[in-house]
This record gives structure tokens, C-alpha cells and sequence, in this order.
């Protein structure tokens, strides 16, 4: 499975349709977070590769943007095809890259297969408005005109679905792509290109440049070309590029993370809760920016909720996600671990109480990879560290509450605003909670993952700058709205004055 990603054991950058080696020379390793094997190794790219990526897809472009969008749409429909035809092959990579079970990165590998035919489907649309003119004889109406070149930096949690709700949208648009993908994720992204070379893409309209944020990101900021910067990742590094591209005038779009939760009402189907939370929290082993880490429980159910979710818990099997068993892969690497150690550690001293987990497991064949215990703790209060920062790990905080408006205080108070979600049979508390719940995904009787790619993705407050991914608002960050006016009365009308 894994020779066929090696190219000389080397990835390499994906530039004007050539595959070239980084300027520099330099690389380094990709680990497979479940056992610690090398899979293979990745270039670690210069300010000039970024440069020469920049000038290939400004040329490129041009010719890009004269293709018609329902002919560059076609692209993409072969692009969803073959990730089809591939939806194993990428999934068992995805799954040794990224570590997350075998299940999930068939989920994601679907989620950008659902992105390619919904994209695709909009070089049909692309819809703009005409509108009438406030003179006699002239028409008005506006439409989506391409930004130009575009620059994507895509995260580790989701390689290949975030990779396709950025690139998709850009590309039917009439972009081109300079892409920077995650250095410890990056074979989903010489997949990907590769698919895109199959599929007929024009050399040039995405360039892959694989390098570290300080470097390769930087560059990407620098390039006065790259017109737009579409961002998922960390708060502090997303806030340092919309500093930089803020002088720059250049338009940015972010999604950095959450803390989401689940509110657990007095009359909701338990059991139905205890899946939701399980799946929410436990799977992709907490590494998601929707996945749930705080559940506000309504008092009166907090002790059997409680029992409930031990129970489960001490089923779930945590090993290498390519074991159709496992239900819970490893992390990442090793910073994440000791990150998430060290808020088990700061936890403990705010005086939650630990029920369960809480520590770095490293007995056996957890040994061989970066393997975490799903954590449970109970009475947490919403103001604590671990009720308000972002773990990104198998921890949950129980915050017992008297009332939903408790809870959804509780809710809003965080840095945060990507996903909620309410169990509840009570039809005016779902209601109520789905206006006041301030994120940018709410669910009621389902956990906090799960979104779906024609709806829009993102949140408010610190999880973004009021851009989305996915969905047709995927279109606003890749395009320019453009008005036209086409006066065809013959004479000098002039507007707001040659009105009767
Ligand atoms: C992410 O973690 O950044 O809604 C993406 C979900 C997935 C996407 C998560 N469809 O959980």
C-alpha cells in the first residue's frame, strides 16, 4: 500500500505540472502516529519554490478563468469520479498518515467525493442577480468574477476534505491554487494532485508547495499575487496570517478550532445522548475543531449519564485505525499527547473531578504509537481552563446545570462559536436553543460532528472571521462581485440624476 505514495521515498512539490524536488533540498519524515514507522518523506519547500508556484498560476489563471465554468466543472466531476474509483486506497493511506480509524477516513474520503459532485454542479449556477435599472434602456446585474490566484493552507485533522472544500470552490471559480498542505498529512495531498492531473487539470491551476508555516505559509502571505489566503488551523497562527494579510489588503479566510458541546436536557433520550457524545468525543480521538468536549447535563440526569458513559467508554478498543475494531486511533504526534496531558494535569488542580482516563497509554502495542485513554470528567464548571480551551483530544468536561438557559450561558461563554448541539424531546427548548446557541453549527438529538458539505462551515466569535468553508458561501471567499451596467438607450443617462 505504501510503495506506491514513494517517489524515491520522497515526495515532491507539484508545480507548472511538474514534479520537482524542493530548491533547498531539504525534507523531513512522515510518521504513521500509530506505530511510528516512517511512511515517507516530505520536502520541507523555500520562499522561491512558493514563488515559482505563484508565477506557474498567475499564468495559468488567465486561461483558467476563459474556460467556460461548466467545462471546468467537468474537471471536478472526474476528479470525484476517480476519488470514487479510489475511495479505499485513499482511506487506508489516510488512515496511516493521520491515524484516524479506517471507518472515519472513509467518511472523509466520501466527504470530499460529495464536495467534487456539488462543486461541479455549481459551474452550472454560479448564480449572480439581475435586477432592474433605475433608468429607462439599461440593464443591471452582477456577476462572480474569479479573485485570481489563491492560496490555501489546508490542516492534519481533515487532509483531504478540507484540502477539497477549499480547492473545489476556487477552482470552478475560475482560480488558480497555490497549495499548502500539512507536513504531517502530506500524501493525502500528492494523492489529490494526482487525481487533479488525471482529471486534465491545466498545468499550473493548482500548485502544491510542501513546507512548514514559518517558511512556506510566509511566503505564501508575502506573494503579492495570491489574492486571498483560505486558512484552517490554530487560533495563534490564524490570527497571525489575518494580521499580516490585514496590511496587505489581502482577503483571509479562517476556521480555527472550537469548543463545542453537548447540552443533555432532563426529558432526552439517554441513550440516544450517550451515542451521540461518544461519537462526538471519543472518535478521531477528539481531533476535530467540531468535535465535543464540554456536555452541559441537566442535574437530575448527571449521575446516570455518568454511569451511561463509563460504561460505554470502558468498551471503546484504542489501537491502529486500519483494525476494523478500533474505534479510537492515536494522536497525531507527540505534542499533542503532552499537550493534552498537561490539561489533564491543570484539570485536576482546578478541582475537577477525573472519572476516567487521564493519561498517556503506554503499556503493550500502545507502546508503539502515540495512543491516549478517552478521559471523562464530572463536575467541571464552565469557567474552568478545561471548559474553556481547545484540547483538541479524547477529554470531556460533565458541567452540571438546573436549566437549558444555564446551559447555553455556559455554552456562549467560551473563545469559541463552531458547533452545538441539545438533546431534548421538548420541541420549544429546541427552538429556543437553536436561536440562542451563538455557534456557527447547531444540532439537536445528534452529537457535534457531522456537517455536511452543502451547508456552510464555520463559526462565530474565535473560531473565525465570518467567512465558511463548503456550502455555496465557499463561493463568496473565491470570488469578486462584479455589477454591470449595460446602457443600451444610446445616450448619456446619468444615475440618481436623469431620473423623472
Ligand atoms: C474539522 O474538524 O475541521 O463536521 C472538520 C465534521 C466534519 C468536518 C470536520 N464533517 O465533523
Amino acid at each position: 500500500m505504501s510503495r506506491r505514495v514513494i517517489q524515491d521515498d520522497k515526495l515532491k512539490n507539484f508545480i507548472n505540472g511538474n514534479w520537482q524536488e524542493p530548491s533547498g533540498g531539504k525534507y523531513t519524515d512522515v510518521t504513521n502516529p500509530a506505530n511510528l514507522e516512517t511512511l515517507v518523506k516530505v520536502p520541507l519547500s523555500t520562499a522561491g519554490d512558493v514563488e515559482a508556484a505563484t508565477e506557474a498560476a498567475k499564468k495559468a489563471q488567465k486561461n483558467w478563468a476563459l474556460v467556460p465554468a461548466p467545462q471546468r466543472a467537468e474537471v471536478l466531476y472526474r476528479v470525484g469520479m476517480i476519488m470514487k474509483e479510489r475511495k479505499e486506497y485513499l482511506s487506508q493511506l489516510l488512515t496511516m498518515e493521520n491515524g484516524k480509524v479506517i471507518e472515519e477516513a472513509r467518511g472523509e474520503v466520501q466527504e470530499g467525493i460529495d464536495m467534487a459532485f456539488y462543486m461541479a454542479g455549481e459551474g452550472r449556477r454560479l448564480f449572480g442577480q439581475t435586477t432592474p435599472s433605475e433608468l429607462k434602456d439599461k440593464f443591471a446585474m452582477s456577476v462572480r468574477a474569479p479573485v485570481g490566484v489563491v492560496g490555501i493552507i489546508t490542516p492534519w485533522n481533515f487532509p483531504i476534505a478540507i484540502a477539497t472544500w477549499k480547492s473545489f470552490p476556487a477552482i470552478v471559480a475560475g482560480n488558480a491554487v497555490v497549495w499548502k498542505p500539512a507536513t504531517e498529512t502530506p500524501i493525502m495531498a500528492f494523492e489529490l494532485a494526482r487525481i487533479f492531473e488525471e482529471a486534465g487539470l491545466p498545468e499550473g491551476v493548482i500548485n502544491v508547495v510542501f513546507g512548514s508555516g514559518s517558511t512556506v505559509g510566509e511566503a505564501m502571505i508575502e506573494q503579492d499575487t495570491i489574492r486571498v489566503i483560505s486558512f484552517t488551523g490554530s487560533n495563534e497562527v490564524g490570527r497571525n496570517i489575518a494580521g499580516k494579510c490585514g496590511q496587505r489588503l489581502k482577503k483571509v479566510s479562517l476556521e480555527m478550532g472550537g469548543k463545542n458541546a453537548v447540552i443533555v436536557m432532563d426529558d432526552a433520550d439517554l441513550s440516544l445522548a450517550v451515542e451521540g457524545i461518544l461519537w462526538s468525543a471519543y472518535g478521531t480521538s477528539g481531533q476535530r475543531c467540531t468535535a465535543c468536549s464540554r456536555v452541559m447535563v441537566h442535574e437530575s440526569v448527571k449521575e446516570e449519564l455518568e454511569k451511561r458513559l463509563l460504561t460505554e467508554i470502558a468498551k471503546l478498543s484504542i489501537g491502529n485505525g486500519l483494525d476494523e475494531s478500533v474505534k479510537v486511533g492515536p494522536i497525531i504526534n507527540r505534542s499533542g499527547l503532552e499537550k493534552i496531558k498537561a490539561y489533564i494535569q491543570v484539570g485536576k488542580e482546578e478541582g475537577a473531578k477525573l472519572l476516567t482516563g487521564g493519561y498517556i497509554m503506554e503499556n503493550g502495542t500502545h507502546a508503539n504509537g502515540h495512543y491516549f485513554a478517552p478521559t471523562l470528567f464530572t463536575d467541571v464548571r464552565g469557567d474552568m481552563r478545561i471548559a474553556q480551551e481547545e484540547i483538541f483530544g479524547p477529554v470531556v468536561s460533565l458541567i452540571p446545570v438546573k436549566s437549558l438557559e444555564e446551559a447555553i450561558e455556559i455554552n456562549n461563554s467560551v473563545e469559541y462559536g463552531l458547533s452545538s448541539s441539545i438533546f431534548t424531546r421538548d420541541v420549544n427548548k429546541v427552538f429556543a436553543a437553536q436561536r440562542d446557541l451563538d455557534t456557527g453549527i447547531v444540532y439537536v438529538n445528534a452529537g457535534t460532528t457531522g456537517a455536511e458539505i452543502h451547508l456552510p462551515f464555520g463559526g462565530t466569535k474565535g473560531t473565525g472571521n465570518g467567512h465558511r468553508d463548503s456550502g455555496v458561501a465557499a463561493l463568496d471567499v473565491f470570488t469578486e462581485w462584479k455589477a454591470v451596467y449595460v446602457d443600451f438607450s444610446g445616450r448619456l443617462q446619468r444615475a440618481q440624476i436623469d431620473v423623472e
